[in-house]
């Protein structure tokens, strides 16, 4: 595979105007009906025209939580990789890279060659995206330690790369930000000396303020915010409080109980940026998605999908998938790392455990011929906290399932990675995807007037635990059925159809 292989759709139905690329597409489906017991399947048809616009934004993004283990390492990587950086190790010399990266080390196939074999281009390639190296970062840490100093603090990367990128991640200093004790774990006050003084509204003003001065002193055509910081408790949805737009907005104004995190996304909202909650508690309140709505900005959530729930959510699709009945799954992991010490509070893991516990329901519900309605398995998930293995996260899972004529099958697995490393391209993804998602828009036949997609960015489900879906709209959390989403709606950008994996052609005689 060429890595960096530039490739055109030829056909009447593409168009690659200066501007933006054109594409004519047949999106076939079905619509199933019940009638007196008997399932009725009708094909549909939909002509949309998809519309991308060429011009690659200068991209700003800032991180909520930026001197953290995941927006430290997120920075270094970009900047590992813009300059190239090399670096000895015990296993010899490795190179920056983004492994990991769905859009950066992830392929899609664009077909069959003239000797029948597949041919593969980066999933960067399908339709123009920010370059990550270009990426511009700033962000905002209760913690006042530049990021050079987060860096160390983390212990995540090799010495040898700490040292190369120390001075270039000096002078970079998180903004000081929110500070709401009873949202996070006692055991973090330590951390808070870098806090915006002031009433809630004054605070929300400052962020915004925060957004405006990034915007135009580093000269950014867009910016988008996103989520890294600590586990925050669930806060209550609370009618009068933060079920609608205007009722949120009065509550930040008279000083009501308001999470950080949703001051943020109200304050990305207002300013017309995309915001993305990488944490499991839920920012995104009523409230705060119809104002979302009301501004036409988008919004992601909720936790990224980076380890243990990835291989659950590929693992279970296999095992139910297969016809066997999955009845019992453990998960237990130890981390070291701040992450795990803020998650050893109560409220903190509850709001985890909630997240890591919905994501085969999808699944569950999706095979009526194992599971009666409203069964589902045991599904237990453990925490704990063991300083001295640092970001090194161990993961240990059982799964339990009925084979036929009363067998059964225990699968165990057991993970160690630094965790920080399999989140940073996960983030890296997330703000890639969200900017390129504005830059497209559609029509269909039946609506002749152009459109973008809902403000509830449901295509970025591969990335998230607890995927935020518009309203009636099934959540989907089958790790293939995710990444099928997503490259086959770029596929649609260009006017190619769904991949489909039926190779017909080497299946005739
Ligand atoms: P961390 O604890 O190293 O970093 C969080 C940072 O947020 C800290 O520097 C802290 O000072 C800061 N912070 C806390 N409250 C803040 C506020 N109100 N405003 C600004 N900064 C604030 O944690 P880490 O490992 O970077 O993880 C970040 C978040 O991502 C956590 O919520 C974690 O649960 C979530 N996450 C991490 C995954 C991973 O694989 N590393 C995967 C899924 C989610
Ligand atoms: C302990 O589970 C710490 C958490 O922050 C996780 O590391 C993180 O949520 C990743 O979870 P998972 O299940 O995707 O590996």
């Amino acid at each position: 595979m060429e890595a960096a292989a530039q490739f055109f759709v030829e056909s009447p139905d593409v168009v690659y105007g200066p501007e933006a690329i054109e594409a004519q597409y047949e999106y076939r489906t079905t619509r199933v009906s019940r009638e007196g017991g008997v399932l009725k399947v009708h094909p549909t048809s939909t002509r949309f025209t998809f519309r991308t616009a060429r011009q690659v934004p200068r991209l700003g993004v800032m991180l909520v939580g930026w001197g953290g283990n995941n927006g430290s390492t997120l920075t270094a990587a970009v900047l590992a990789n813009r300059l190239r950086l090399s670096w000895p190790t015990r296993s010899g010399r490795k190179e920056a890279n983004y492994y990991g990266s769905l859009t950066q080390a992830g392929t899609v196939s664009l077909g069959l060659d003239a000797e029948g074999q597949e041919v593969f281009v980066p999933f960067s390639a399908v339709l123009p995206m920010v370059a990550p190296n270009d990426l511009v970062f700033d962000g905002w840490d209760i913690s006042s330690l530049n990021l050079a100093e987060a860096m160390r603090r983390a212990k995540v990367l090799d010495w040898g790369l700490q040292e190369q990128l120390w001075p270039h991640m000096e002078a970079l200093r998180p903004r000081p930000s929110v500070y709401i004790p009873e949202f996070i774990a006692a055991n973090q006050s330590a951390r808070a000396d870098n806090l915006i003084p002031g009433s809630r509204a004054q605070q929300l003003e400052q962020i915004r303020r925060d957004i405006r001065d990034f915007r135009s002193s580093a000269g950014l055509d867009k910016v988008i915010v996103l989520w890294t910081a600590n586990t925050e408790r669930f806060c209550e949805v609370i009618p009068g409080l933060n079920d609608t737009a205007e009722n949120l907005l009065r509550t930040i104004e008279l000083g009501l109980e308001v999470s950080p995190s949703t001051l943020f996304a109200v304050a990305s909202i207002l300013e017309g940026c995309a915001f993305l909650n990488g944490s499991p508690q839920n920012t995104l309140v009523p409230g705060a998605l119809e104002l979302a709505w009301q501004h036409r900005v988008f919004v992601g959530g909720d936790d990224f999908k980076s380890g243990q729930t990835k291989v659950k959510s590929v693992l279970v699709d296999f095992l139910i998938g297969s016809g066997l009945k999955t009845m019992s799954i453990v998960s237990y992991n130890h981390l070291g790392n701040n992450d795990g010490e803020n998650l050893s509070a109560p409220l903190q893991f509850r709001s985890k455990e909630v997240s890591k516990s919905n994501v085969v329901d999808d699944m569950v519900q999706s095979n009526p011929v194992l599971y009666t309605p409203g069964e589902e398995p045991d599904h237990c998930v453990v925490i704990k906290y063991v300083p001295y293995v640092g970001d090194s996260k161990r993961a240990l899972d059982e799964y339990t399932s009925e084979l036929m004529l009363g067998g059964t099958n225990t699968l165990v697995l057991h993970n160690t990675c630094e965790d920080s490393l399999l989140a940073a391209p996960i983030m890296l993804d997330l703000a890639l995807l969200t900017e390129l998602c504005q830059r497209v828009s559609f029509c269909t036949d039946m609506d002749p007037e152009p459109q973008t997609f809902h403000p509830v960015l449901s295509l970025l489900s591969f990335l998230f635990k607890a995927p935020l879906v518009p309203p009636g709209s099934p959540v989907v959390n089958a790790l293939f059925r995710q990444r099928s989403c997503i490259e086959n709606i770029l596929r649609a950008c260009v006017g190619l159809p769904p991949q489909n994996h039926m190779l017909l052609e080497h299946k005739m005689e």
